[in-house]
């Protein structure tokens, strides 16, 4: 059987910030409309958004406690960075505290921080939708990508995988290996022009 989406959103409006909520729903109901989009399955899309960033509220040291508790592997980047663990705990509290079994739900969890190369439509749904949700305010280019993303799904991973990593470029020390090979990946699928 599926969690229930109303017992998890009540357990993450304790858990979260107000902020953080409101962002968590935003992805949830973008991820769905998405779905609506590139018919892929709604109710997935709107479980793995609202679980997306479930580990989020942790400071550095706890989700480097956690991780090693549950046996989770901290690579360099991480150790740099301790906050891409939300996305690798997010996946593995899914399963544990969330009664989530579903391996697309739980991937499209773990990798929507850095992405990876060859993602499932559902994974780059939600990496999509962590970006373009309606709270999101900060990120250059954004009216060009929220559009793009109902348009052409590779194409607005693409352009965010850039932007993120010319953000990035400020503190190339702490780029993940797996965000660098999503990034030549979908660069090169897409043949980006710039926006
Ligand atoms: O948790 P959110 O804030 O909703 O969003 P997120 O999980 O996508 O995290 C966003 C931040 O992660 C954004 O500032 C870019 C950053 N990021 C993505 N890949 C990497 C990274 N940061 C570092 N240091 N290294 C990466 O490889
Ligand atoms: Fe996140
Ligand atoms: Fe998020």
């Amino acid at each position: 059987m599926k969690p229930d989406r109303m017992v998890i959103k009540e357990k993450l409006s304790h858990k979260l910030g107000i902020g953080r909520f409101e962002h968590t729903l935003g992805v949830a109901y973008t991820a769905a409309c998405l779905a609506m989009r590139y018919g892929a399955n709604i109710e997935d899309a709107e479980l793995a958004g609202l679980l997306h960033d479930c580990a989020k509220q942790y400071d550095n040291e706890t989700l480097v406690k956690k991780c090693l508790k549950y046996k989770l592997s901290v690579s360099e980047a991480e150790q740099k960075n301790p906050s891409l663990l939300h996305a690798k705990l997010g996946a593995c509290l899914a399963t544990r505290k969330y009664d989530v079994e579903d391996a697309n739900i739980l991937n499209a969890i773990r990798y929507h921080t850095t992405g990876r190369p060859a993602m499932s439509l559902l994974e780059k749904i939600v990496y999509v939708a962590d970006y373009i949700e309606p709270r999101r305010f900060k990120a250059p280019n954004l009216n060009k990508i929220r559009q793009l993303a109902f348009s052409d799904l590779d194409q607005a991973v693409s352009a965010i995988m850039g932007d993120t990593l010319a953000y990035l470029k400020e503190m190339p020390e702490t780029i993940d290996k797996t965000t660098m090979e999503a990034c030549i990946y979908y660069q090169k699928l897409n043949k980006e022009e710039p926006l």
